[in-house]
């Protein structure tokens, strides 16, 4: 029987992904932590509590005392926020994941599960079709952290025999949690603004265009690796997946579909800079290839669930 462990159970990703994990493993197997307070959807469907991944000591205990045997790491400051604070940013991505890695080893878990991000490029990597074995030299300090956590990865898979999955996740839309902090995270504001104003002000310009990722197609595919035959997957460091590609002005001209009254009007700032470092498409035949991955929605579905959706709770 698999114990779940998720670091990060009330961010943008976990606050979904726990939910799933418990559909699939059980409600009393899916152990929710995070250094917040949870929506209350996890903390009524399975155990949660308050835990913090840099506080080791009290991790090791948790892992020992509830027989962990997978860890989902979550915990992330991303790019936006990185460049505001760079060494704090740094030491938070770094050691959280080594604190993971290094529990992984001593205490015999199964199976780890790492984010990684698009980030992981730079300005000199071809910006199109992105392919999985590239230059890879990023500008932002969140890109230069998942560049060396995918290295660190790789070491702990080749040299202490760790089952260790990631997934080099495009920018992720969704309409339970808001993200915070990322250069991508226009792409969910704009629905917020859409609705409650029926305006929005972009800080990006109208063609930055960036992959992107439905949060169902992110879960979908997060699971479908963590279940893959570890004899087919072929990459140890993360998988390039690829959702939708778009830019702030087709979003835009989407949503207008249904809001005739909006607008966008554009003043792009620092994380215009840091889009214009990262890829526009990306490849991921080696993803389809080692555990058939597939995307399910595109940029038409994905905003008439998110506008239905988000005028639900508004
Ligand atoms: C960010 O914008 O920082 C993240 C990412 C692409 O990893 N959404």
């Amino acid at each position: 029987m698999e114990r779940i462990l998720v670091i990060g159970a009330a961010g943008q990703i976990g606050s979904e992904l726990t939910l799933a994990l418990r559909k699939v493993y059980g409600n009393e197997n899916v152990f929710a932590t995070d250094i917040k307070d949870a929506q209350k959807d996890i903390k009524r469907s399975g155990p949660f509590q308050i835990l913090d991944v840099m506080d080791d000591k009290r991790l090791i205990h948790f892992v020992i005392r509830y027989n962990i045997t997978q860890i989902y790491l979550l915990a992330a400051v991303l790019s936006g926020n990185a460049e505001r604070l760079p060494l704090q940013a740094w030491d938070i991505n770094m050691r959280s994941l080594l604190n993971i890695l290094d529990l992984a080893r001593e205490v015999g878990i199964k199976k780890v599960f790492w984010p990684s991000s698009i980030a992981v490029f730079g300005p000199t990597t071809p910006k199109t079709d992105t392919p999985q074995l590239t230059i890879m030299e990023p500008s932002t300090v969140y890109g230069i952290s998942k560049l060396a956590g995918e290295r660190w990865c790789e070491y702990y898979i080749k040299k202490h025999g760790l089952d260790v999955r990631s997934i080099r996740y495009p920018g992720l839309i969704s309409f339970k949690t808001e993200a915070g902090g990322g250069t991508t995270d226009y792409a969910v504001e704009i629905f917020y603004d859409a609705i409650k104003y029926g305006k929005y002000e972009c800080f990006l310009k109208p063609d930055a265009t960036l992959p992107m990722m439905f949060m169902p197609d992110a879960i979908r595919a997060t699971i479908e690796l963590m279940e893959a035959d570890q004899s087919k997957l072929s990459v140890h460091s993360s998988y390039n997946v690829s959702g939708i590609s778009f830019d702030p002005q087709q979003l835009a001209a989407e949503i207008k579909k249904s809001i005739h009254k909006f607008q966008i009007t554009y003043k792009p700032d620092f994380r215009q800079v840091i889009a214009e470092s990262w890829p526009e498409t990306i490849d991921d035949s080696v993803a389809r290839k080692d555990w058939g991955w597939e995307s399910k929605y595109d940029l038409k579905k994905m905003t008439k669930i998110m506008l239905k959706e988000i005028k639900k709770k508004s």
